[in-house]
C-alpha cells in the first residue's frame, strides 16, 4: 500500500505491522505521476486532501489498487465517479473528527468577533500601551443568532456548543437535513433556504461539503444578504465561498469579518486577506490535534483491514 503522507506514529507503526506499507516520511507531497505510479503499483491507497485524484490519475493503466482509503472525511478531490468506473471502492474517516472541527469553528467565531488575532499581533507587536475603556472593542457572541450552512456531524456539533456555551439562537438550511428529533433536541430552527438564514444570522458557519452543487455557495449576491455586522465563517472548504467576492465584500464593508480555516487554492491565499485585522486565518487546523489525526487513521486502517479481509468497509462514500 502507498501511504501519501507521513501519518501520526501509532498510525504509521500499526499500518508498518499490518500492511507492506510505503511510507512517506519526508512529507513530500506526491505528483500526478506519482499517484498513478501508485495506483499501478500497489493494492491500496491510502491518501488526503492534498493528493488530487482526478479522473487522469484514476485512468491509470494497469491499474492494480482496488481501495482508495482516502484520510479525512471530506473526499472532494477524490474524482468518485471515475473510481466507481474503475471499480475501485472509496472511504473516508468520518465521526472521529466532528468534535475537533467544531471546536475549530468555535475558535474561529470567537477570535474573529473578539479580535483575537488582531491582539495577539498587538502584544506581540510591542505595540500595547495598557488596558482602558475603550481598547480593541470587539462583538459580543453569547446571545447572537448563529446560521449554519448544514446541519451534518460538524453543524450539529457546533449547533451543541454554540447554544450550550454561548447561549446562542441557532438557524439552519440543510436541503438534506436530519431526522426532526434530532433537530428538536438541538434546537436549532430549520429555515427553507440558504439566503433566509443569511438575512437573520449574526455568524454564518459553512459545514456543507464540497460538491458541484456547493461550490460558490456563498457568492457576492449572498455576502449582500448578510447583515453588515455579520461574520463568515468557514472551515469546510474554500471551494463553497468565491473568494474574490469575500474580499471585496470585507474591503466594501458588506460584512464585519471572516474566520477561515480553509481557502479556494491551499496554500495560496488571497493576498489581501493577509493584511485584513477583521479576518482570522488559520491553515485548515480543523482535526489538527494529536487525538483526532492518529483516529482518523486508525479510521483509515479500519477501512482498509475490512476491506481485505472481504468485509464491507464501514465508510464506504464510493
Ligand atoms: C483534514 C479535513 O485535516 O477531514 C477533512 O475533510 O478537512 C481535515 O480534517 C484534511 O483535510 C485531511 O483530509
Amino acid at each position: 500500500m502507498v501511504v501519501t503522507r507521513r501519518l501520526p506514529a501509532p498510525v504509521e507503526e500499526q499500518l508498518a505491522r499490518e500492511f507492506d506499507a510505503q511510507l512517506n516520511p519526508a512529507d513530500r507531497p506526491l505528483s500526478a505521476e506519482e499517484l498513478t505510479d501508485a495506483l499501478r503499483g500497489a493494492d491500496a491507497l491510502l491518501p488526503t486532501v492534498t493528493d488530487r485524484l482526478t479522473a487522469q490519475v484514476l485512468a491509470a493503466e494497469p491499474l492494480r489498487a482496488r481501495i482508495i482509503a482516502n484520510y479525512g472525511v471530506g473526499f472532494n478531490h477524490i474524482d468518485t465517479t471515475s473510481a466507481k468506473a474503475r471499480g475501485l471502492v472509496v472511504t473516508n474517516t468520518p465521526d472521529v473528527l466532528t468534535d475537533d472541527t467544531a471546536d475549530d469553528a468555535l475558535m474561529l467565531m470567537l477570535m474573529v468577533a473578539r479580535r483575537g488575532g488582531e491582539g495577539e499581533r498587538h502584544v506581540r507587536a510591542g505595540a500595547w500601551t495598557g488596558w482602558r475603556p475603550t481598547h480593541m472593542l470587539g462583538t459580543r457572541v453569547s446571545g447572537k443568532t448563529l446560521g449554519l450552512i448544514g446541519l451534518g456531524r460538524i453543524g450539529r456539533a457546533v449547533a451543541h456548543r454554540a447554544r450550550h456555551g454561548c447561549g446562542m439562537r441557532v438557524l439552519f438550511h440543510d436541503p438534506y437535513p436530519p431526522p426532526a428529533a434530532v433537530v428538536a433536541e438541538l434546537g436549532a430552527e430549520p429555515r427553507g433556504s440558504v439566503d433566509d438564514v443569511l438575512r437573520e444570522a449574526d455568524f454564518v458557519s459553512l459545514h456543507s461539503p464540497a460538491t458541484p452543487e456547493t461550490r460558490h455557495l456563498i457568492d457576492a449576491r449572498r455576502l449582500a444578504l448578510m447583515k453588515r455586522g455579520a461574520f463568515l465563517i468557514n472551515n469546510a472548504r474554500g471551494d463553497i465561498v468565491d473568494e474574490a467576492a469575500l474580499v471585496a465584500a470585507l474591503k466594501q464593508g458588506t460584512i464585519a469579518g471572516a474566520g477561515l480555516d480553509v481557502f479556494e487554492r491551499e496554500p495560496a491565499v488571497t493576498p489581501d486577506l493577509l493584511t485584513m485585522e477583521n479576518v482570522v486565518l488559520l491553515p485548515h487546523l480543523g482535526s489538527a490535534t494529536h487525538e483526532t489525526r492518529t483516529a482518523m487513521g486508525l479510521r483509515a486502517l479500519d477501512n482498509l483491514r475490512a476491506f481485505f479481509t472481504g468485509a464491507a468497509p464501514r465508510d464506504r462514500v464510493a
